[in-house]
């Protein structure tokens, strides 16, 4: 045996060739890869990891982090990357709920985790990020960098878990969800496939790396292509125009391309020698596709993916990128749209819910397997939750969602999560969140509020008494306070009023 994932990914790779381009000037080549995975490798042994083992990660990005997820995956571990943004009480969460044997955090958010990693029996380690040999980066990141350089690489099988993410859900409550060796590497050998990318790409890498798009579909590809990455710690406009003449690629959530329309300094001239310009992680609005296509002359190509499948769809590379559809099927994912009550499959052009299923879906959720059998149909499909339609074309469209979700520049929230918060505030009775209309992020969270019986509150109190609880890009951006939420026959809030009536709150 071998190790599927990590031998898969690196099988192209000319060890001589640069791998990323750093915004310190340094570059990493393929060989620093197979070294410096293989140093953290045997750190995260001498640390006590074991195959099977969760590592936890919660550092900021640079190539170093890059290398932690390599090395988990050569030492056989199950790697868990955590959004920055997260608060100590939701990774207490992330980390009771996984498991973990090793959390790696920031060091200066070293002192709030303390405490807890002694109650969970949870590691700590540090990592930051490196500026020079001489200043510490981190206890991780010292050490690693001087470890061995080779590693025996822990043999795993295609079906063998190479990470868990965690994915909000409706209830509120976030689930791990668990991906195997196979699914992300068959996912990453298609995508290269599908998109072009050769030895000879440069793709600019301005997205985080602890979820799918910025870990997994970036970097995955761009390994098994063998190409190199301009490697951004996130994305600046100013940093983005800079570096686009050395790129031939990008990859980006809508916001991206919103804000660089935005700027005039990115024009036909400067994108006129990319190859690629590729939109995932929230719907990219016809009107963006557009104007994309105006100024630069390029087609966005619009892929569609989740947490829990990888990528499912894609517009063609070199057909017809259609806007407003996310493409057609991968070519080894199954999809069907199908009546989301009875889930019986539909024709053309009817509304339903996504199904899917390929070696891209993931293997269930971590330790839940009541919620893992209740978004599978008996047949292996996995329900999606989108609600979309199959064209004529065979184009498929999203035209909503069947579950409670907002997506803000890229980042799902749901809104149970912060109902379940908004309640629990001195004063509140009852609480609904919807997601409206937002220039930048595509959409933005509004709270509203029903105050308990003769209780004032105001949103700047809610607002500070939620500041700590949950990561800032989840919090409300306006709250309403209101007499009473409206409701329809069965008692149920009408979210949809409500959106109507708040609609306007971030664009007047
Ligand atoms: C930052 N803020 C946000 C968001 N990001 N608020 C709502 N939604 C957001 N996405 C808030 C911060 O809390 C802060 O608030 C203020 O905006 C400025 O923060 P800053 O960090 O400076 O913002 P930024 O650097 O401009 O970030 C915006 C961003 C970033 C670049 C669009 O959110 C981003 O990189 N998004 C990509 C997400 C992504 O990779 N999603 C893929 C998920 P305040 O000022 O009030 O403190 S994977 C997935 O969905 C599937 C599998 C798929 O198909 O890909
Ligand atoms: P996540 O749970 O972060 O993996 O987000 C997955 C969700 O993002 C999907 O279920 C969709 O609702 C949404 N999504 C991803 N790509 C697209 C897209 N191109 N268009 C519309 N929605 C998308």
């Amino acid at each position: 045996m071998a190790n599927h994932l990590f031998d898969g990914l690196l099988q192209n790779a000319n060890l001589e060739r640069a791998f990323a381009q750093l915004d310190d000037g340094r570059w990493y080549t393929y060989s620093h890869v197979m070294e410096v995975s293989a140093r953290f490798a045997n750190m995260l042994v001498k640390c006590g990891v074991q195959p099977g083992d969760r590592v936890a990660a919660q550092v900021p990005k640079s190539i170093e982090a890059l290398m932690l997820y390599l090395g988990t995956v050569r030492a056989g571990g199950v790697f868990l990357p955590l959004n920055n943004a997260y608060t100590a009480s939701e990774v207490e969460y992330f980390l009771d709920n996984a498991g973990p044997r090793l959390f790696v955090c920031d060091p200066a958010r070293r002192p709030e985790f303390e405490a807890l990693s002694d109650k969970l029996g949870v590691r700590l380690e540090t990592m930051g990020v490196w500026k020079n040999p001489e200043t510490s980066a981190g206890s991780l990141l010292d050490a690693g960098i001087v470890a061995e350089p080779e590693f025996d690489t822990v043999d795993r099988g295609p079906d063998d878990l190479a990470a868990i993410l965690y994915t909000s859900g409706t209830t509120g409550r976030s689930k791990g969800a668990m991906l195997t060796h196979d699914n992300l590497l068959s996912n990453a050998l298609v995508l290269k496939d599908l998109w072009g990318f050769t030895e000879d790409d440069v793709l600019l890498h301005a997205l985080p790396i602890f979820h799918t798009h910025g870990l997994f579909v970036a970097t995955n590809t761009m390994m098994v292509a063998g190409g190199r990455m301009i490697f951004l710690p996130g994305f600046k406009v100013d940093q983005v125009i800079e570096c686009l003449p050395g790129a031939t690629a990008m990859m980006g959530v809508p916001t991206f391309y919103t804000r660089l329309l935005d700027d005039d300094r990115f024009t036909r001239e400067l994108t006129a020698h990319m190859r690629l310009f590729v939109s995932g992680s929230a719907p990219l609005l016809a009107e963006t596709h557009i104007e994309f296509e105006q100024r630069t002359g390029h087609r966005i190509l619009e892929r569609y993916g989740m947490t829990e499948t990888n990528m499912n769809t894609s517009n063609p590379y070199d057909g017809e990128r259609r806007a407003g559809t996310v493409g057609f099927p991968l070519p080894d994912v199954d999809l069907r749209v199908c009546n989301p009550d009875t889930g019986e499959e539909l024709g053309k052009g009817e509304i339903g819910v996504i199904e899917v299923k390929g070696p891209n879906v993931f293997a269930g959720y971590w330790q839940m397997p009541e919620k893992t059998r209740e978004e599978f149909r008996d047949d292996g499909f996995f329900i999606s939750g989108d609600l979309g339609k199959v064209d004529d074309d065979g184009y498929v469209h999203i035209v909503g969602r069947a579950k409670d979700l907002i997506i803000s520049g890229g980042y799902n929230i749901y809104p149970k999560e912060i109902e379940l918060l908004l309640d629990e505030q001195q004063g509140v009775l009852e609480s609904a969140v919807i997601g409206v209309n937002h220039p930048d992020f595509g959409e933005g969270v509004v709270g509203v509020i029903v105050p308990s019986n003769g209780q004032v509150v105001s949103e700047d109190a809610i607002l500070s008494a939620i500041s700590d609880k949950i990561a800032r890009f989840k919090q409300p951006k306006k709250i309403y306070v209101v007499d009473e939420l409206p409701r329809n026959t069965m008692g149920k809030v009408q979210k949809n009023i409500l959106r109507d009536t708040y609609t306007d709150t971030f664009t007047t």
